[in-house]
């Protein structure tokens, strides 16, 4: 916790923070500067949430209006020590659906308001408990998939990408000190070697966005996985693929051509990367309305692959594609049936063979998935890996860096400069958000759910 925390006067708020249904034990939390008065008039136990030692759990009851409603146990976590760095209670009640309605019924009777969804996680940002890319983590860590995804969203949580981002704006903030101080001041004398420290210091400040923006990629795969979308002639094998890859018989496989209309979708997880798998529609020319229709959202899925699997069945002749390509995405060819004899019309491709039915080169093509998403970045080590909206800000930081850059190259008016320079350090600052950015922050904490 930074030491600068200033904790502003805020409506008292109450919310269950554990997941709808049933389960052992809920949680409901109470946050805001009444908070512990609101724990006065809803507890009875031994002594009041008002007497209690921070952090420390008593066990009592729960009442509204002075009937009895559960057994609970019940903390209270002082300001600035908790998570929203205000007054905070935690009430672990039965984990009944309406008994923990009740509980919050009762907090809120008794004077706290219902909490908007990530509205614990704005405060704590508020309140300067936390930056931006770490409230953003907080998502990332509850929605991760995979251990790498997971550890990624960790790191960041504990503030790793926040200080990179820190670092870079301290020091546009101190490159546009010493050209404002240049335009202020034109008749003081600027050292010879300034000029050079400044361009030296513009360029690695541009040199670390560019780092940054190159991980770009890397988070995506994290957050939102890969989609790998499996296309090919009808009666290749992409249902039986899928099925090998998921290890359980998903979608249905038979001999007819044209089994599968509709695309399907699965999520695996391969050593670490969540790959969203897309079954989707064999492509042959058809009259019948429901397989174009099946067609077309193979076409469709094909234009938003980050991958394609392209299978075909190499005891067969190999068709004209009837689809033009109609994606950018990398593609693996896989010349699926190598238990089968081969077509001689294969002899020459440099496709993976495989087979669905023995497991045969399966094992490769993992390799070769992994390959073509540049799985060699997607180690534990690079962990920090941003996010579309630190992206968009990057790429605008850099764009205005770029712009002072070719100002000072040229020994263009300071004046221009300092204009791009101050345009950068916004779009740095951005990213960690600063508390007038009511925007953002709506829209960012509209993600979250309720109670977080
Ligand atoms: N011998 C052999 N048969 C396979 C292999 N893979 C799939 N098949 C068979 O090929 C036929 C078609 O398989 P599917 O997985 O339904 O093919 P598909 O590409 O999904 O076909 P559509 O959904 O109609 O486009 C089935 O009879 C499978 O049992 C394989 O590796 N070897
Ligand atoms: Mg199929």
């Amino acid at each position: 916790m930074s030491t600068d925390t200033v904790v502003t006067q805020r409506e008292t708020v109450a919310a269950i923070s554990t997941a709808a249904g049933e389960g052992a034990i809920a949680l409901v939390r109470i946050s805001g500067s009444d908070a512990v008065n609101v724990g006065d008039r809803v507890f009875r136990g031994r002594s009041k949430p008002s007497e209690f030692q921070s952090h420390v759990q008593h066990f009592g009851h729960i009442v509204d209006a002075d009937r009895m409603i559960d057994e609970v146990v019940i903390s209270v976590h002082r300001a600035p020590h908790s998570y929203t760095a205000e007054d905070l209670i935690e009430i672990s009640c039965h984990g009944g659906v309406l008994v923990t309605a009740k509980v919050l019924e009762a907090c809120l009777s008794a004077g706290a308001r219902p909490a908007r969804a990530g509205e614990f996680t704005e405060r704590a940002f508020l309140n300067g408990r936390m930056d931006l890319t770490q409230a953003e983590a907080v998502i990332d860590v509850i929605r991760a998939g995979t251990d790498l995804a997971l550890r990624s969203a960790t790191e960041q949580l504990q503030g790793r990408l926040g200080q990179a981002i820190t670092a870079i704006r301290d020091d546009f903030v101190q490159l546009l000190a010493h050209v404002e101080a240049a335009i202020d001041f034109p008749e003081e004398d600027i050292a010879p070697d300034a000029g050079e420290r400044l361009r030296s210091r513009l360029d690695a400040a541009r040199q670390s966005i560019a780092d940054l923006l190159a991980t770009a990629e890397h988070g995506h795969i994290l957050r939102e996985g890969v989609r790998v979308v499996i296309y090919g002639p009808t009666n290749a094998g992409k249902s039986s693929l899928l099925n090998r890859l998921l290890g359980y018989e998903r979608a249905i496989v038979s001999a007819i051509a044209g089994t599968t209309r509709d695309t399907i979708e699965e999520v695996i997880n391969m050593r670490g990367v969540a790959l969203r798998l897309l079954d989707t529609a064999g492509i042959r020319n058809s009259d019948h309305e429901l397989e174009r229709a099946g067609i077309a959202r193979t076409e469709r899925s094909l234009e938003s692959a980050d991958l394609v699997l392209h299978v075909v069945d190499r005891s067969e002749p190999a068709a004209v594609d009837v689809v033009q390509r109609p994606f950018e995405a990398p593609e693996i060819l896989l010349l699926n049936k190598s238990d089968l004899l081969e077509y001689p019309d294969w002899a020459n491709s440099t496709g993976l063979r495989i087979s669905c039915v023995t497991d045969d080169g399966l094992a490769g093509l993992e390799e070769a998935i992994l390959a073509a998403i540049g799985g060699a970045h997607l180690s534990p080590e690079n962990s920090v890996a941003i996010s579309a909206r630190h992206r968009d800000c990057l790429c605008r930081a850099l764009q205005s860096a770029d712009r002072a850059a070719e100002t000072f190259a040229n020994n263009y008016s300071a004046e221009y400069a300092a204009i791009d320079l101050q345009a950068a350090l916004a779009a740095v600052t951005e990213v960690i958000g600063s508390a007038g950015d009511d925007a953002i922050l709506d829209s960012l904490f509209a993600q979250f759910c309720i109670g977080k």
